[in-house]
């Protein structure tokens, strides 16, 4: 279990009640009972769970436009209670809608994001960042798939202060937003694992010929993966990841963890296993690097707890 866990209740201040696929409503899959899964799961296994700190805009500037961060401000307070609103600009897809608490929420994120890279850098080694919503999606100036800051970009950006970092992605979906944060930099690796766009959102990126640009060729990596991916097929290209981080030799791992690479997910395409989960964190906890677990997608609420245990057994 890692010595630190950092945790905001202000996630349940984000509760669109739906979103659109085909122009039809569907329930919200990222429920705010997913973290009441992780968090009840945590402590039952003997975790301590601590609220975070509070960091300065300035931040969010380093990975976001202005004027998007206004946006999100301004337009989540001028919603009334149970109000939502729906895509325009800087709203890329259906799966970021907005509701009052929506900035406040995901603002409480990047603190949460924020706190476990400060404490990486106060010597930690293994720290988790239960950050809701999630980040990997959201963009320069575009919210899209979950996502309206990206906690990890935020977070591996602040450690970049301090040397190299690596952001393995392994959630289901490719993290476009973490990747063009780091597109033309060589002092922060996005390597990733993700269901093949061609089928599977976010569509347009993660392909393999997307390996950086300028400076940062080289430096961005993506593995699609076919549906249906099992976990002997899933460990083999997991260790292509690692090896091509070792490589690299960052001086600080993040991860971008989701859980929808689960056979049972909602709104999944692979086949992993509750087990597997901690021959994963085994894997990542091999590349020996201090580490900050942020937490991304994974749609199964019953069973994201004994997921994120099952992982945290392993990654330790
Ligand atoms: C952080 C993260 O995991 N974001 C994922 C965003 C994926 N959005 C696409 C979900 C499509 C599911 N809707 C299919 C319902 C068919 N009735
Ligand atoms: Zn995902």
């Amino acid at each position: 279990m890692p010595e630190r866990i950092i945790y905001s209740e202000d996630h349940v201040l984000h509760n669109p009640p739906f979103e659109i696929y085909d122009g039809v409503k569907d329930p919200y899959a990222e429920d705010p009972a997913r973290m009441t899964s992780i968090v009840d799961a945590i402590i039952q296994a003997g975790g301590v769970i601590e609220p975070p700190q509070q960091f300065p805009d300035s931040n969010l500037l380093r990975v976001h436009h202005p004027a998007y961060i206004d946006f999100l401000r301004q337009r989540s307070a001028s919603l009334k209670e149970g109000e939502p609103f729906y895509p325009s600009y800087f709203i890329l897809d259906t799966y970021a809608p907005m509701v009052k608490g929506t900035y406040d929420a995901a603002r409480a994120s990047v603190d949460v994001a924020l706190t476990g890279a400060q404490a990486i850098l106060d010597g930690e080694n293994l720290v988790y960042a239960l950050c809701r919503p999630p980040g990997h999606h959201a963009q320069n100036r575009a919210m899209s798939g979950y996502c309206y800051f990206n906690n990890a970009s935020i977070a591996a950006d602040f450690l970049s202060e301090k040397g190299s970092v690596a952001v393995l992605d392994v959630d289901l979906h490719h993290g476009n937003g973490t990747q063009e944060a780091f597109y033309e930099r060589p002092d922060v690796l996005y390597s990733s694992l993700h269901v093949d766009p061609a089928v599977k959102f976010p569509y347009s990126t993660g392909f393999t010929d997307e390996i950086g640009k300028r400076e940062g060729i080289g430096f961005n990596r993506n593995t699609p993966l076919a549906i249906g991916t099992t976990d002997s097929e899933y460990s083999d290209a997991l260790s292509g990841e690692i090896e091509y981080i070792a490589r690299f030799d960052p001086k600080f791992l993040v991860v971008s963890l989701g859980f929808d690479t689960y056979d049972k997910d909602p709104i999944g395409a692979f086949r992993l296993t509750e087990p597997y989960y901690r021959q994963m964190g085994e894997v990542i906890r091999g590349l020996g690097k201090p580490t900050l677990l942020i937490q991304e997608g994974g749609y199964h609420v019953e069973d994201l707890g004994k997921l994120a245990v099952s992982f945290l057994e392993g990654v330790r």
